[in-house]
């Protein structure tokens, strides 16, 4: 099973990076995340036994995550799978969290990706070009109280994400 740790956006928060990822997608083209699928990964964990799975459901149920707020104002890029993506400062909440989950995880044998993280939201694909000055302007406050555990399975050309369980608020 193939499996990540997200923060999943709430249903308003969702149509409005669906409405970015459409506006980078005119600029940019590729191939647009489907609005089900926006999220921030906090850890990349794989593939995983069905046991496994289990374990990190139990485990992440019992684990509060802290809330908090993550202000996205910036298009990002990352240039070799050519992501296009929004995201915030550098130094924000989210690395602490990303950082305190990786440990965790670590404590309960568990090796996850990335070790260096930039909080980002994917919006595009195998984009064509780079954002560039000509996107607009945004900022977008995001008010988190909780991580879930995603599986994530391909359908067609894409993936199918399913929520497997939640921390605990
Ligand atoms: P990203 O698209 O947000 O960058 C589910 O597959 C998610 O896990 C993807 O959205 C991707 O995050 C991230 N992911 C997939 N493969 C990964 C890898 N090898 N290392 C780190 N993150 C990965």
């Amino acid at each position: 099973m193939r499996l990540f740790l997200a923060l999943v956006p709430p249903p308003a928060l969702r149509r409005r990076f669906g409405e970015l990822a459409d506006t980078a997608y005119a600029h940019c083209s590729g191939k647009r995340v489907p609005d089900d699928n926006l999220h921030l990964t906090l850890a990349f964990l794989g593939e995983q036994p069905e046991r496994q799975a289990e374990e990190l459901a139990d485990w992440l149920s019992g684990t509060r995550v802290a809330p908090g707020q993550w202000r996205l104002d910036r298009w990002g890029h990352f240039a070799r799978p050519g992501i296009v993506w929004i995201g915030g400062e550098p130094e924000s909440d989210l690395v602490q969290l990303q950082q305190s989950l990786r440990a965790e995880l670590e404590d309960i044998g568990i090796a996850s990706q990335p070790r260096r993280f930039t909080p980002h939201v994917t919006l595009l694909r195998r984009a064509e070009q780079p954002p560039g000055p000509s996107l607009p302007d945004f900022a977008e406050d995001w008010s988190y109280t909780r991580a879930a555990l995603v599986l994530s399975e391909p359908i067609g050309q894409g993936s199918r994400y399913t929520p497997l369980a939640w921390s605990r608020v």
